[in-house]
């Protein structure tokens, strides 16, 4: 007998969750769907990059000094004219505009909710046609409904994020988010363009095998972070080390990798990042919500859970531990040894 297949769309599973909460107006229902929206237009652009002359650089800088690719800005336009337009939205911050976005038609005003995100995540692989990705995090405002939003709003602890996920941009699309009640993945038929839910309820396996991290800057990591390589590189069959290396170069494709098969993603600070890479609001907090959820950690390797730290600036950046519980707690170690 032929099994019966019943495929769920994304919307269909973002109707059900909220109909486990029977005061919900349904508006974040409304908020992930606008995302999923955003998210396939930036990706038939990024299907399209190659055939179109949109790849390569538009000369200028985003405020940290960094080319700005113009895929970078097309998704940064995209998110902000699709959340703009949404009345769920007040405001936005991203990774491309120095200050928070207010959204300020009445409508906006009314919204609920505000973003931060990145638009499009792990620009240095653009060019070379490998995985980026979209990552953001949904918060409810602090602000009054009805007045415009302000910097308060988006400069919650991660432990307030209402939702959080991202898009990866990779051999296939991917959708993965999380509401606080597991982590769920969903994967595009680019056919009919809708996200069909493909990963139930992800679980990190703990321990990994996989330790990602830029090598290449060996020469300026803290100590720690030196010796738990040498660690992970360590021959040891029980404990199945050495772990494999894999380091993308992209956060949203090497976590999300990482969150499959069980790995540990190591973004700590070094000569020419004091502070770390990543940033606070808008890449390491929905990621270690994910990670979380996902039943694995995220500190910053000096034994603060990301999702406590408090946000004194949008851009902020910090050292980046995610992955399984036990890999986490290990480096943190080494960390703490040599501190
Ligand atoms: P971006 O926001 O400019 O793309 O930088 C963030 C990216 C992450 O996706 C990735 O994990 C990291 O930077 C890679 O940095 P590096 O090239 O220094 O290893
Ligand atoms: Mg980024």
């Amino acid at each position: 007998m032929t099994k019966k297949f019943r495929a769920h769309t994304l919307n269909e599973f973002i109707v059900q969750q909220q109909n486990a909460f029977p005061y919900a107006k349904g508006d974040l229902t409304r908020l992930l769907g606008h995302i999923a929206i955003a998210s396939k237009i930036v990706n038939r652009e990024v299907n399209m990059a190659g055939l179109v002359d949109i790849l390569g650089e538009t000369g200028k800088e985003n405020i940290q000094g960094e080319t700005v690719k113009k895929l970078d800005e097309f998704a940064n336009e995209q998110f902000k004219t699709v959340l703009g337009s949404s009345i769920e939205v007040c405001g936005l911050a991203t990774e491309e505009e120095e200050d928070v976005v207010s959204f300020e038609s009445d409508l906006s005003r009314d919204g609920k909710y505000i973003v931060c995100m990145d638009p499009l995540d792990g620009s240095s692989n653009i060019d070379v046609n490998v995985s980026i990705g979209t990552v953001f995090s949904i918060y409810r405002r602090i602000s009054e409904i009805g007045s415009p939003s302000v910097e308060e709003d988006f400069l919650q602890p991660g432990t307030e994020q209402v939702a959080a996920g991202y898009t990866l941009y990779g051999s296939s699309t991917m959708l993965v988010y999380t509401t606080g009640m597991g982590v769920t993945g969903f994967t595009l038929d680019p056919s009919i363009g809708e996200f069909f839910l493909s990963h139930r309820k992800i679980s990190m396996p703990d321990p990994g095998t996989i330790y990602s991290i830029n090598e290449g800057n060996y020469a300026n990591f803290p100590p720690g972070v030196k010796q738990y390589i040498k660690y992970c590189q360590e021959i040891d069959p029980p404990t199945h080390r050495p772990y494999t290396s894999r380091y993308i170069g992209s956060l949203v494709a090497d976590n999300h990798r990482n969150m499959l098969k069980g790995g540990i993603y190591i973004y700590p600070q070094t000569t020419s990042y004091p502070e770390g890479k990543l940033r606070l609001t808008y890449e390491c907090n929905p990621i270690a919500f994910l990670a979380e959820q996902a039943g694995g950690m995220a500190t910053d390797g000096m034994g603060n859970r990301i999702l406590e730290i408090p946000p004194q600036s949008i851009h902020q950046r910090v050292p980046f531990f995610a992955g399984p519980t036990n890999m986490v707690n290990q480096a943190e170690k080494y960390m703490q040894i040599n501190s």
